[in-house]
């Protein structure tokens, strides 16, 4: 039987830390799913949209050849809502967000991997900024 695997993000300004994550949860099963946060989301979650535009975003996360499909988040709160048409398996997150989708096991297995050190949307921003 295959296992779908689903993990969410925005992945703006696309980087190394974002590409491993995927490939990881990609490798802990068959199929990757990715939910891409709309920009409204950003807005109401960061107070900025981000610098690039969901499709742009979106785009790029498609891509890849580790993802299969991806669709938009449009809320944090709707988790298990698409685990549920996505007939995940597996959630995978990274671990700056342990513990926070726990209660979502009882609907797939949850997975929170290291994230990549050093490296952050944020902190690309910044180099380009100096
Ligand atoms: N990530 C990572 N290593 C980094 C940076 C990010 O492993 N150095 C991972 C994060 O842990 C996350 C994924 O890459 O699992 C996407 O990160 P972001 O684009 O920052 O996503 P975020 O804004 O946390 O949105 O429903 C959850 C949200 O949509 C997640």
């Amino acid at each position: 039987m295959s296992t779908t695997v689903i993990t969410f993000g925005t992945f703006d300004v696309f980087h190394v830390g974002h590409l491993r994550i995927l490939e990881r949860a990609r490798a802990s099963g068959d199929r990757l799913v990715v939910g891409v946060s709309t920009d409204q989301l950003n807005i109401a979650k960061k107070g900025r949209p981000p610098v690039y535009t969901q499709d742009e975003r979106a785009e790029i996360v498609r891509a890849l050849r580790c993802v299969d499909k991806v669709f938009f988040e449009e809320s944090l709160e709707q988790k298990a809502d698409y685990i549920r048409d996505y007939s995940a398996d597996i959630l995978v997150m990274g671990d700056d967000w342990a513990g926070r989708f726990d209660d979502l096991s009882a609907l797939c297995e949850i997975i929170y991997l290291t994230r990549t050190p050093a490296i952050s949307t944020t902190e690309v921003i910044e180099k380009i900024r100096l």
